[in-house]
């Protein structure tokens, strides 16, 4: 029989999703997966958090719940309470109404919902994003019609923030460009701006006139609160100006599969914020009608209650303690054994990965010898790893460090 799709070329390796595939190839029984950014307990089991139980329990014995679509935009208490938790509770922007808030598909949606409204709406067509980056953000952007290019972030060097490379990278971006911040616990190097940083970066993305749209993948598993961890995004907002925020409750409530998130748009009047919500909306509907229900449920009936938020926050700060205990665990480990060369970065590093420093070579080495699996870059999940796996990444490391310099 004639084929139609028989001209499909398969499509080239993707780094990230080729580690997973050989890690599930891998029949292995200790194998070890650190690719993917996702939260395992001391057990190294999944964790739903008890208030997400709880909330479940509360929507599934609410018989006045049902199924209907929602707006487009999404569940109204959903955007509203999301702004607040992003923007605070007394900020001046919610109060002026020149904030648009809707419900999309947990981080990458809010990005990519983000970028197709940018690319129908501004002149300028340059997104800048950090060296290097979660690697999802060129393609969401370039495929959104945009053109993507890097400012200097990382220094190998150091293992540190290339502060003055960012500045100088940022301050020659073209009027109007796009500029992508991650708001806390950057992902892939674990290294954030200090605030004096920050408020410097905020100083020149203002002085010439671009357009900050802060990824906000891990507020509260950077310091534990959720307030310190905003604060990038307020300091930005605070003074007036315009600012783009796509949030994700995947990490911080654990809702990974739920997909749900926020695109935030702060305008500059209400009279701004209208046209742009009407415009976003025709974004959403052609894409996928209107977004699904029961992740907004869910933190929406956490967000409302006081007793759950607060349990929620105590949940919260437990993931991010126990994923820096790890990081000093992972650092006395590799100490212990004697490994060459300063890994202070370990404890140093901020949320959810560490960027290790080992070479490709290196972790192509650990997956065949260990059977432990990491991104080529030499990204680790802190949060996938427990006091019984600790040990075992160390002596890897030193074995791959010793033999393969
Ligand atoms: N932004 C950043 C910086 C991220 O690291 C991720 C997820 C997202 C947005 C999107 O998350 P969401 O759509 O689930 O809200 N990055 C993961 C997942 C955890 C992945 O890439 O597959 C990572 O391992 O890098």
């Amino acid at each position: 029989m004639s084929s139609i799709l028989s001209n499909v070329l398969p499509a080239p390796e993707d780094h990230v999703l080729s580690v997973i595939f050989a890690c599930r190839d891998d029949p292995c029984p200790v194998k070890l997966n650190l690719s993917a950014g996702a939260y395992r307990t001391e057990e190294g089991k999944p964790l739903v958090l008890e208030v997400v139980r709880k909330a479940e329990q509360q929507l599934a014995n609410d018989l006045s719940c049902d199924k209907g679509y929602l707006p487009i935009d999404g569940l109204a208490d959903f955007n509203k309470l999301s702004a607040k938790l992003i923007l605070g509770d007394d900020s001046h922007a919610v109060e002026e109404n020149r904030v648009v808030t809707i419900q999309c598909l947990s981080g990458t949606g809010s990005l990519r919902v983000g970028a197709e409204f940018l690319a129908k709406h501004h002149q300028q067509r340059v997104v800048f994003v950090p060296n290097p980056t979660w690697g999802n953000h060129p393609f969401i952007f370039t495929l959104a019609g945009l053109y993507v290019e890097y400012f200097r972030y990382y220094d190998p060097q150091t293992r540190g923030l290339d502060f003055e490379g960012m500045l100088e990278d940022i301050g020659a971006a073209p009027s109007g460009a796009i500029v992508v911040l991650q708001s806390c616990a950057h992902n892939p190097t674990g290294i954030d701006p200090t605030l004096e940083q920050w408020e410097k970066i905020r100083q020149i993305v203002r002085s010439k006139g671009l357009l900050p749209f802060f990824d906000n993948a891990y507020q509260g598993f950077a310091s534990g609160n959720l307030d310190s961890d905003a604060q990038s995004v307020r300091m930005f907002v605070a003074d007036g100006g315009e600012c783009f925020i796509a949030q994700s409750f995947a990490k911080n409530m654990g809702l990974y599969g739920e997909r749900i998130g926020a695109l935030t748009i702060v305008c500059t009047s209400q009279d701004v914020a209208r046209k742009v919500h009407s415009q976003v909306l025709l974004v959403v509907r052609p894409m996928y009608l209107s977004p699904p229900m029961h992740g907004a449920s869910i933190v929406t009936t956490i967000l409302k209650n006081s007793d759950m938020y607060k349990d929620w926050t105590i949940e919260l700060k437990g993931m991010a303690d126990r994923i820096i205990s790890m990081r000093q665990q992972l650092y006395e480990a590799i100490q212990a054994r004697g490994t060459p060369g300063d890994w202070s970065h370990i404890i140093k590093q901020i949320g959810m990965f560490s960027f290790t420093g080992v070479n490709e070579k290196q972790v192509r080495w650990m997956a065949k010898e260990y059977h432990i699996y990491m991104t080529y870059d030499g990204r680790i999940s802190i949060a996938s790893l427990n006091s019984k796996t600790v040990p075992q990444l160390a002596d890897a490391i030193h074995a791959a460090v010793t033999r393969l310099a």
